[in-house]
């Protein structure tokens, strides 16, 4: 057997061979989260500039009296895409009848200590991490599939889908048995600046964020990635309302990886995240178009951000 080296990660290479050969060159956002990038992703939520993570959170807190019935004696929080699960606690704290918490992540790491630190410190709840990508279908296990639940997909992680990924996503989730209530938060379209601030922070957080894809894959994927000759961009796509994250080319260049070599002309972007906005409207139309009824659609006092609250 010839010793070759081989790819620590071959999903993240297949990934990426099929990526870098299409026009524009693109990635998935949800290879940002290795435990570097989750732990980056922490430290944008904290930001100045990204407004989303503590206007939600006071959304959440504002409305929390109102939650409490959404869920019976015994149900279960299930949360997609729980990254550190802070703002679970506001939603725990606030329905003491909840029995289990079930966090969906892709970071396999990430999750396990999230969920203990909350298994700490909620030692009434049950905690069941399950590792999904919720972008692919999710099966239930089957006590869970039986228990009252009530979904949370807070962050506008939703806005990384396409719009009608997005529908196909609530869908989906409608099918879903015993659901009580979705608590679904989305960003909002607002002023351009403030956007771009947000995905372009003055302290180089987001850029390194961005960035450290690179390093993944270079040391997954066996790439070559000069980090020196990209540079991070967030763009405002107007038609598609949406913010964009590009790791453009400084100059004309090849990489390896994989065993094959992918040009860059100077100024060419690998397109590594989309962040869709939502207007109260749309988001309404989002939902109602998958099944669901919309119970309230809250907003923070300068309309940056939404929680809605879906019923089946
Ligand atoms: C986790 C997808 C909600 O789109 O705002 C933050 C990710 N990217 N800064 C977002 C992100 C750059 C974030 N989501």
């Amino acid at each position: 057997m010839l010793d070759r080296p081989r790819a620590s990660n071959p999903d993240l290479l297949e990934a990426a061979l099929q990526g870098l050969a299409a026009t524009p060159k693109r990635m998935s956002p949800k290879w940002f989260y290795d435990d570097a990038g989750s732990a980056l992703f922490e430290v944008i939520t904290e930001l100045p500039e990204y407004y989303p993570t503590r206007t939600e959170a006071g959304i959440l807190r504002d409305r929390a009296g109102d939650l409490a019935g959404y869920a019976e004696a015994g149900a279960a929080l299930v949360e997609l895409g729980s990254g550190a699960s802070v703002k679970t606690r506001i939603l725990l704290d606030a329905l003491p009848q909840l029995a289990s918490y079930v966090p969906l992540d892709i970071s396999a790491e990430f999750l396990a200590q999230a969920a203990n630190d909350l298994a700490a410190d909620y030692p009434r709840l049950a905690v069941t991490p399950i590792v999904a990508d919720f972008m692919a279908p999710i099966a239930l296990p089957e006590p869970l599939a039986a228990t009252q639940k009530l979904l949370f997909f807070p962050g506008s992680t939703i806005g990384n889908l396409e719009r009608s990924e997005a529908g196909d996503l609530l869908a989906r989730l409608r099918d879903w048995p015993n659901v009580s209530a979705f608590v679904l938060g989305v960003d909002l379209v607002k002023d351009t600046g403030r956007l771009i601030a947000a995905y372009d922070d003055a302290a180089g957080v987001t850029a390194a964020f961005n960035m450290n894809l690179l390093a993944r894959l270079n040391r997954e994927a066996l790439a070559d990635f000069d980090r020196d000759a990209f540079r991070h961009e967030a763009r405002w796509n107007a038609d598609e309302s949406r913010i964009e994250m590009h790791l453009v080319s400084r100059r004309n260049q090849t990489v390896r990886l994989g065993g094959q070599s992918f040009g860059f002309s100077k100024g060419e972007s690998l397109h590594t995240e989309c962040s869709h906005k939502y207007t109260v409207d749309g988001l309404r139309k989002l939902a109602a178009d998958a099944g669901w009824s919309v119970a309230e659609t809250w907003t923070d006092a300068e309309d940056l951000f939404a929680v809605a609250i879906l019923t089946p």
